[in-house]
Formats: C-alpha cells, structure tokens, sequence
C-alpha cells in the first residue's frame, strides 16, 4: 500500500504542474468527505480543480467527461477502467469498491486495497492517505477521513490502515449503545434513532419517555442526559429495555464503537454528522455538504436545516407505513404508500423496518411509492437469508415493463403509475411460486 500510494502521488504531483483537475466523487458520506479532502488539499498546493458529484458512474457520462484535465475519481471508478483508458486524458481513481482488471491500463494510476491486500478501509480513509503522501500539513483532515469510514459502516472492525487514519484524527472512542447522537439529549436520539429502530419507541416521544422511565433516568427541570453522560446502571438498564422491545436476545448489534469528533470547535458524534452529510448529498445539495465538511458556516446553517427536515420525513414516513394497509403473504409483505410516503425515502424507510427485528427473519418487504409519473419500488430483505430480490424484480419487470436494479439482498424498480395493481399481483405471484419451489 504504502509503495502504491506514493508512485501514485508522485504521478500525482508530475502531471498536475500543466494541467487543471476534474474531481468525480459519490453522493454519499463517503465520497462527500473523499471530495472535501482532496479540495482542502489541492487548494493547499495551490492548484485549479472543480468537483462533480454523482448519484453513479454510467457510460454516458464517461463519454462527455473532460480530455483536457486530469480525473481524480473518488469513491467511484473501479468497475469502469476500461471505458476510462480510453480517454484521452489522465485518470487517477481513489477507491475501495471491487475491481476486475488484470492489467491496469497505462494512462489509469489506481489506489484500490483491492488491488494490494483487500484490506477494508473506505474510500475517505484512502483519499487521506494520498493527501497525507502529498503534504504532511494534511493531517488535520483525518477526521473527516473517520467521518466517511463511519458513514460506510467500517468502523467496528478496524484495518492496519484504517487505525492509521483514526489515529492520525485524534478523535476519541467510546464504547457504548449505538444510538446517535451520543452527544445530545438522550430522548431527541431515541425517538430520532432510525438507524437502531425500536418498536413502540422510534418516532414516539411517549414511548421514550416510558423506557427512560424504566431505566430510570429522569430530567428533573434540566435537559435529558446524553448517551455518553449515562452511568453503568442506567446504561444497562436502558440496554435491557430496547432489547425486551426488539425481542432479541443478544445486545451485540446494539453495542459498538462511538466516535467523537472534533467539529465547529464542539464535540460531535462521528454517526451524527455523517448522517446529516449523507442527508445533503442524497438530497442534491451536495456543495452545501462539501461545504459543510470544509468547516463554512452558511453551508452548516443550510445543511442543518435540511438534515432536521430529512429526519422529519423519515420519522413521518416510519409511523405512516405502520398505519397504511399492507398485503401479506407467505414470507413477504407488500405496502403501496402511494403519495403518503415520499420517493426519496422510501428505500430507507424500508431499509430501517428491513433491520427493525419486527419481521420475521428471511421475510421480503415491498415497499412502493408516487414518485412523479411513476411508481418507485424498494425492495428489502430481513436478515441475511433468503430469496434473491434482483431476480424477483427483474422477472415482475420483465413481465409489466419497467426497469430494475440493486443486488439479492436489496433491490428496487421503476414501473409506470398505471401499472401500480398489476405489478401488485405479478409479484405475489413471482413470490407465492417461489416459496412453493422452496
Ligand atoms: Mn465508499
């Protein structure tokens, strides 16, 4: 790795001394803190770059990309290496996603762990490393290396390299419940905790008065503490309330590793502000993100404010699905929420239910909503077991019209509005013969 990373800044350094940079980075936590890294350090060695942000890298826009300036690919890029060497133009690509090349093209200079050791860092955390290569001043953008780690859920089992970058960050671990944020009153994050969703609690404020009730941590006529602020006692006791509501046994997946990260000059959980940049990102504000990350202080204005009316639509969209009808079946369940849940959050709407322990392991959750003239369909699997949704989808598709993608576990499709019912009744079929087949 170590080798990789400076040939490559060497390379780095030698072609941009005549030639303007083309930043393409990911829409999500990972790729937005990627962006801001390199930014902050290009702008350090005084050299002219712009930034793109994309959903995903698809062959047309590969086409239209730039030939006079160099490519620095973030958090993207891997699995197109060939359309790319065949521009004419210098392309460097910073990622951790799998690669399948044989031989690296002349005019591609690629940091994949992929292509070393397989080591799982996330992309941010291997853009830190290039920038630290290329100036050593770069250090104190290692925090935001650990924000995109967090936001890529890689920082409960840490590689050689990326405890370099944690290292590197001075940001403080805690062990603790993984509820965030850590930081804040306790109640505002149970009844926010969407990536920890407890039934009868998430989204209902009489519900998290009640379990911190039983755990019997109470305000008096001060703010609730937060998680960090608990004692042994109330922690555990609060530990067995949610895992009595989640009706699981074991409290592995609700203990972890909290990161604490210096930010505005405040003590920040790692989850919260990732969240709050992905939120950003994936809402077409990435620039407000990059912003953000860069430490400007409108964008924070901006990106708070979209972030608190993200997770209003989120918590909105949890407690409508639980009102709204839903056909069951054997092993699947299907909600059409029509215009009441937007299309934006379907899929994480049923991506937290999906990880909610209130299905069944193995059951199929269809999730459907209006999204302009069409209906978007996230598709998402309990547990890690069971039937492959991209195929499912792509069948249902086949047959109806439409367009599908994703993989086994998590999939999702666009059909016409029109179609709403008969897709409906196609994909119970699909599902209804697929269990006979099992
Ligand atoms: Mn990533």
């Amino acid at each position: 790795m170590e080798e990789t990373l400076k040939k490559t800044v060497d390379k780095f350094i030698e072609l941009s001394k005549n030639k303007e940079i083309l930043i393409i980075s990911h829409h999500d936590t990972d790729g937005i803190t990627s962006a801001a890294i390199i930014a902050r350090a290009l702008e350090r060695q005084d050299l002219s770059f712009s930034i793109k942000i994309l959903k995903q890298l698809e062959e047309p826009t590969i086409d239209k990309l730039p030939e006079d300036k160099i490519l620095v690919f973030l958090d993207l890029g891997s699995s197109h290496i060939e359309s790319l060497s065949k521009l004419n133009t210098e392309t460097f690509i910073i990622d951790h996603h799998e690669v399948d090349i044989k031989k690296i093209p002349e005019n591609i200079f690629i940091i994949n762990p992929h292509l070393i050791d397989k080591e799982e860092i996330s992309a941010s955390g291997l853009t830190y490393l290039f920038v630290k290569n290329l100036n050593d001043n770069n250090k104190d953008l290692a925090s935001l290396g650990v924000i995109g780690l967090v936001g890529d859920f890689l920082s409960q089992n840490i590689s050689k390299h990326a405890n370099e970058l944690i290292k590197d960050s001075e940001v403080k671990i805690k062990r603790g419940l993984l509820i965030y944020p850590a930081t804040r009153p306790i109640n505002k994050s149970l009844e926010y905790s969407t990536s920890m969703f407890i039934p009868g609690v998430t989204g209902n404020p009489n519900g998290v008065f009640e379990i911190l009730q039983e755990a019997g941590i109470t305000k008096g006529n001060k703010p609730y503490k937060s998680i960090i602020e608990l004692t042994q006692e109330e922690n555990s006791k609060l530990i067995t309330g949610i895992l009595l509501r989640r009706m699981k046994k074991d409290n592995e997946d609700i203990i972890g590793n909290i990161y604490l990260v210096k930010f505005f000059n405040k003590l920040e959980d790692a989850r919260e502000l990732s969240a709050l940049i992905n939120a950003c990102g994936r809402l077409d504000s990435p620039e407000t993100a990059i912003g953000f990350c860069l430490g400007n202080k409108d964008c924070r204005k901006r990106a708070e404010e979209i972030y608190a009316s993200y997770k209003q639509h989120l918590i909105a969209g949890l407690n409508s699905i639980e009102k709204l009808q839903k056909i069951q079946g054997k092993g699947y369940l299907i909600v059409n929420a029509q215009d009441k849940i937007k299309d934006t959050i379907i899929g994480t709407v049923a991506s937290i239910l999906s990880n909610s322990s209130v299905y069944d392991e193995g059951t199929i959750l269809i999730a459907m909503a209006y999204s302009k003239d069409k209906i978007k369909v996230s598709a998402r699997l309990t547990g890690r077991k069971g039937r492959n949704l991209k195929e499912i989808l792509n069948i249902v598709t086949n047959k109806i019209g439409g367009e599908c993608g994703g993989h086994s576990m998590a999939a999702g499709a666009i059909i016409e509005k029109e179609k709403g019912a008969e897709f409906i009744e196609a994909i119970r079929k699909t599902l209804d013969i697929e269990t006979v087949k099992v």
